[in-house]
Formats: structure tokens, sequence, C-alpha cells
């Protein structure tokens, strides 16, 4: 193991070994853990197959004979000597032969967003995008679309699957979007993953394009205030491991809970689009407070503080065309930045409002692949294509590749049947209750589980009352996750916002919405309501300053120390960024990354469904190591509720026993 260790390391291959290569490379002498992740996996797989996946469970699953998806390879400059690449055979996968390089060569990737980035520099790539004619697209299906559509969980093999197909196919895009906000908790609570492995993966992919990510401002990619300095050291790491544009918004627009992640991004030399959350309705006179004059007032603000773009972040999907027309003719006057619209088809308007958009001088839209988009997702990112196609603002960007990378999209979201939701048409109901498209789904199948299903229309007014309780305020995590925590408390204990707020009404509050009354994740301009935050906090005092500033900075050493002792082992930078954000969630990933491997290498169904007698799957665990993992029987459950899974590993007997949990 250990000369395997030593023939197969990069430093060796590459030719480049001294005579202390052998002392100063501890990996080689981890071949324990090299040996053992095959029986790791093996028992993951065993135990998936007996007991199922908890998160599964009592779900719809994916139809018998749902296609295996299967990214498109486009065709390349000549020279593409990739195996699989002759297109007599059909789409192939070849992503492991990709080169790390752009550059005019033959059978290089053409240059993209990414280099245009590196040469330009954040401030001039945003003149650039000012100046741009064509109308710039953000593709949001790896991180937005499946985050509002399939409840943040697609994997990571599904996600980095088809990243080279875009960077061939589609090297006109300005940026995926495909990390950050919800999927960074996601990916480790619920998938197993390391969400660091996801962004090397999409990166090695796509070399030329721009990946962005979603950052909750001073809540980090959480759900409260984090110090300063795990802010900072998240934006800076994030750059270094490849993310280029940061998307930081604040969750009351509270742009003193921006600025340290602003000047991170800054700092770290990267793309900072900086965001208005947009809501109520601008042209609603009995809203006054969310006028135009407020979102140019922001605006200008946010170019002062250092954005490089200016995003009108539509998290709900309540900007109307009229006034998505007047909003961004009007900071187009007002501000230099270029403006980059992001919103949601809750309501089915949304193209329409794009499409105004646009005619008023938006300079970049967000949008989702075809078989991703729609309903609480983002409007569909073919049929705006087609749209401007021919006009002065043609985006350049190929309908056929759209196509073929979009039923890519839709095999891949045929495995994830189980985190569908019920919703089959658009609803006007959004301009009631105003839940951004990334909770839509998430609070209806909540309701669900407390058996609130049929009361939904119910949750939707009483949400919409726990806003208006609040002061009337921006929802988007956290404070859309507050308001709905706090929605279904009171339907479910059948309580009025008048018996809330009625001080002699005994009400037990959500801890989630303590937080929020007493500043912990922002504050609105001139506080909340104070009735209802002095009966929240029972008499505490509510903070005045953010709240970020307040907490004693993170000692890294300390943490990093704190964490090996949980885990019994050395953690690296990224294992350490994600435990500064997430130090339960971080554990107990580790946990089971030790108990079960590499799984993020399974593919999706036998990752969420195990295999059958007679399957055989063949799993990459690392660039050119593959299993093949053949099951041969599962027996029956012994006196002490012990299954035994009979397999074949790579053409040897191996037999897992895992206990039957079901
Ligand atoms: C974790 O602890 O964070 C991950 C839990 C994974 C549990 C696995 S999933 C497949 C199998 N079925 C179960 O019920 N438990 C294991
Ligand atoms: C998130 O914070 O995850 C969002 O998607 C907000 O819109
Ligand atoms: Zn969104």
């Amino acid at each position: 193991a250990f000369l395997e260790n030593v023939v197969e390391h990069p430093v060796f291959l590459a030719g480049e070994t001294t005579t202390r290569f052998i002392d100063d490379t501890k990996e080689l002498f981890a071949f324990e853990k090299r040996q053992d992740r095959a029986t790791r996996l093996l028992t993951y797989v065993a135990d998936v197959t007996v007991n199922g996946h908890p998160e599964t469970k009592g779900r719809a699953r994916p139809k018998t004979g749902a296609p295996t998806p299967i990214a498109p390879v486009f065709a390349r400059p000549k020279g593409d000597v990739r195996p699989g690449a002759d297109p007599d055979e059909g789409p192939v996968t070849g992503e492991s032969e990709r080169p790390a390089t752009v550059g005019s060569g033959e059978g290089e990737l053409p240059p993209g967003s990414r280099q245009l980035l590196d040469k330009l520099g954040p401030k001039k790539f945003g003149e650039w995008m000012r100046a741009e004619k064509r109308v710039l697209v953000t593709d949001t299906t790896m991180r937005d679309a499946h985050q509002s559509l399939l409840a943040t969980r697609m994997r990571t093999i599904d996600i980095a699957g088809v990243a080279g197909s875009y960077a061939s196919g589609l090297p006109q895009l300005l940026s995926l979007e495909c990390w950050g906000g919800a999927t960074f908790d996601v990916a480790m609570r619920f998938l197993t993953e390391d969400p660091w492995e996801r962004l090397a993966k999409i990166r090695e992919g796509a070399p030329n394009l721009l990946l962005q990510c979603l950052v909750r401002g001073s809540n980090g990619v959480g759900y409260a205030n984090y110090p300063d300095n795990v802010v900072e050291s998240f934006i800076e790491r994030s750059a270094k491991e490849g993310m280029d544009v940061f998307r930081v918004f604040d969750c009351l627009n509270w742009i003193e809970n921006m600025r340290v992640t602003i000047d991170a991004v800054n700092e770290a030399g990267k793309l900072c689009e900086a965001s208005i959350c947009y809501t109520a309705d601008m042209l609603d006179p009995s809203r006054a407070k969310y006028d135009l004059k407020y979102y140019v007032s922001l605006a200008k603000e946010l170019e002062k503080a250092g954005a490089h773009v200016l995003c009108v972040k539509d998290m709900g999907g309540l900007l109307k065309p009229s006034a998505a027309g007047i909003l961004i003719k009007a900071l187009r006057e007002e501000i230099a930045l270029p403006l980059h619209l992001h919103t949601h088809d809750t309501s089915g308007i949304s193209a329409a409002t794009l499409l105004v958009a646009i005619e008023a001088g938006a300079d970049a839209v967000d949008a989702a692949m075809d078989a991703l988009s729609g309903m609480t997702s983002q409007p569909c990112l073919g049929s705006i294509v087609a749209t401007l196609k021919n006009g002065g603002r043609d985006t350049g960007l190929d309908l056929e590749v759209i196509r073929a990378i979009s039923l890519y999209w839709e095999a891949a979201r045929g495995q994830y049947a189980a985190f569908e939701s019920d919703l089959s048409a658009p609803a006007s109901e959004v301009y009631l209750h105003e839940m951004p498209g990334g909770q839509f789904t998430n609070l209806k199948e909540q309701a669900r589980s407390m058996g609130l299903e049929s009361r939904w229309s119910e949750v939707a007014r009483t949400y919409r009352d726990v806003n208006d309780m609040f002061g009337d305020v921006v929802k988007v995590t956290p404070t859309s996750k507050v308001v709905g925590d706090m929605a279904l408390v009171m339907v479910s204990a059948g309580l009025t916002r008048a018996q809330v707020e009625d001080p002699d009404v005994e009400v037990s509050f959500p801890e989630s919405v303590v937080q929020l009354m007493k500043g912990e994740l922002s504050q609105p301009p001139g506080g909340f309501p104070e009735k209802i935050q002095k009966k929240v906090l029972k008499g505490e005092a509510p903070l005045t300053e953010r709240a970020g500033a307040l907490m004693p900075p993170a000692d890294f050493d300390a943490v990093r120390a704190e964490v090996e002792g949980k885990v019994e082992r050395k953690v690296s930078d990224v294992e350490l960024a994600s435990y500064l954000m997430y130090p339960k969630v971080f554990v107990e990933f580790a946990a089971a990354e030790k108990k079960y491997g590499p799984v993020s290498s399974l593919p999706t169904p036998v990752f969420f469904y195990g295999v059958q007698a007679g399957e055989e799957i063949s799993v990459e665990i690392e660039r050119g190591k593959t299993l093949v993992i053949r099951c041969v029987g599962v027996g029956e459950t012994d006196e002490e509720g012990q299954v035994r899974v009979f397999f074949e590993l790579n053409g040897q007997p191996r037999v897992i026993k895992v206990p039957n949990r079901s």
C-alpha cells in the first residue's frame, strides 16, 4: 500500500521528487485510510439497501427506468483527443480528460468570463458589463433552481458532472451560480457531502466561466451573525478555492451588515455583487416605506460601499413588470454600476419582468435551465435566449447547446422525485404571503409534517400577518425562516395576531423569533415594533449595534484544536471553515464520512435507494480509481437483527453485515 501511494502521488508522477519526498509527504503513510475506503463504501451501500435513506423514506420514488443523466459533449476545436469524443458514439462524459487551463490552442476550452475578469480586474469588469450590448446571462441551475424546486437536495455528482458541458458549449455565459445560500449547510447535513469538494469539482470542469455564490452578509451561509473574522476568512477561503463572484445581501437590507463581506470580497480581488432585496410593491402607496426612493438610496450606498455590480434580488418574485421597468431605469440613471436582475417565477409572470427590465437597460439577468425553471425557480433560460435572439441584445448563447444541457438536467431531476413539491401551477398568492422561492416548498413541507397540509391557505395568510406584526420586513433567509417558524406556531396553536401581541396572552416564541427580535440577524431601519419586541424579549434589551461587531473574534488556532479534538484527526483549512460556519453539522458530517467513506461518488439512485441483487455499479472514488461493485444478494435478518449483504468488489467476494433498523 505504501508503494502504491508513492507511485500514484502527483509529485512522483510529475517526476518532481526530491530526497525529502518521503519524509515530507505524510499522505504516503495514509494507507490504512485508502484500504478502508472500499469497505466503508460497501457498508454504506449495504446499509442503504437494507434500511433505505432517511431523507427519502415514505416519499415518491423516481420512475422505474428513469434515464441516467449523461453530460453532453460539444464539438471543440479540432485536436480533441479525449477518449469517447467520437460524435458517432453519441454523448459521453469525458470530464476527467479536461485540460486544466484554457487558451486558444487546439483542443482547449474557449476563453470565457473568467479569463476576462482575470484580465480586467473586478472594477473594469463591472465597466465592461455595463458597456456590453448583449444581455449577460447567469445560469442559476446549480444553486437557486434546485434550492427552490428540490429543497437544495441536488448532489455534487449531478451538478459537477455537467460543468464541462457548460464550459465547452456555453462560453458566452456571464456565470454559473453554483454555491453558497442553503447549499453549504444542506450538502453536509443531508447529503453527507463536502461543499468544498463540490466547488473544486465545478471549478475543474468549468475553468473558463465565472462561478458565483450567494452570501448572506454577516450571516455568512448561516442563520445569524458570525464574528467578523469568521466571515472574512470564509470569503478569503472561498476565493482561494475558486469562487469568483460573491452576491452579497442582507436579510433586512441593512448595509452595515454587508460591509464586512463587501470589504472581504474586494480584499480578495474578486467580483462583488451587492444586492438590494426587493420586497412589497414599489407602486403600492399603502406600503410607502418600500418605494422607489428607498431602493435607489440603498443602491447608491452599495455603490459607495465597494460593489462592482448591483443586483436587484427579487427572492420572492414580487417585482412586477411595470415596477421593474421603473426601477431599472431609475437605477441606470442614478448609479454607474451594471445591473443584474434576479427573480423567481412563483407568480408565473417573471419572464415579462425580465423582458421589461432588459428593455429598461438591465445588463445581466438570472435564468435557470429549462428543465429546472419556472414556478418557485428562475425564469426559463432557453426561452429568454430564444426571445432575444436576432435582436439588438442577443445573448449569443447557442439554443441547441441549451437544449442538450437541459436534457441532462431533466434526467438529473428525475432522480430527485422524493424532493419534488406538489406545486403544479403558478400562484398569484405569492403577492399575499411574499415567501421567497427557496422557502415556499420547504415551508409547505414543514406544514405537511405538522399535519397542517389542508390548512395551507391559513399558513399563507398567517405568514403575512407575522410579516405585518414584525413591522413589514424584508423576507429572505434568515428572516423568512423566522417568519415561517412563527406562522407555523400560530396556526398549530390557533393563535391570532391580536393574541400574540396581547401582553396578557402567554405565547411561547420559537428561539429564532427571540434571536430576530434581539437583533442577532440584522436590524430594520428604526428597529422592530416595540410592543412585540418587548413581549418576545421579556424585558431583555435588544442589541442596538451590529451583532457581529459585538462578538469576540474567533481564535482560529483554538477553534482548530477544538474541532481536531472532536473529530480525532487533523482538519484542513476548508474543513475548519466548515466548522466555523456549522460546528455541529460539520462534526456529524465528519463522523458519517469516517464511517461511510466517499459516498459523494455514488450515483444518486444508489445513494438514496441502494442496489438490487444482480445490479452492478462502478464508482470512481478518485480520478482514475474506480470500484466495480456488484450486489450478489441480500440475506435474511438474523437473530441479532443483522443482515448480510453479499457483494463482489472488483470481482472479489465480500460480505457486509448491517443492522436492520427498518
Ligand atoms: C449522518 O449521520 O449525517 C448521515 C446519516 C447517514 C445514515 C445512513 S443513510 C443510509 C443508511 N440508512 C440509514 O437509515 N442510515 C444509514
Ligand atoms: C438563500 O439565502 O439561500 C437564498 O436563496 C436567498 O434568496
Ligand atoms: Zn433566488
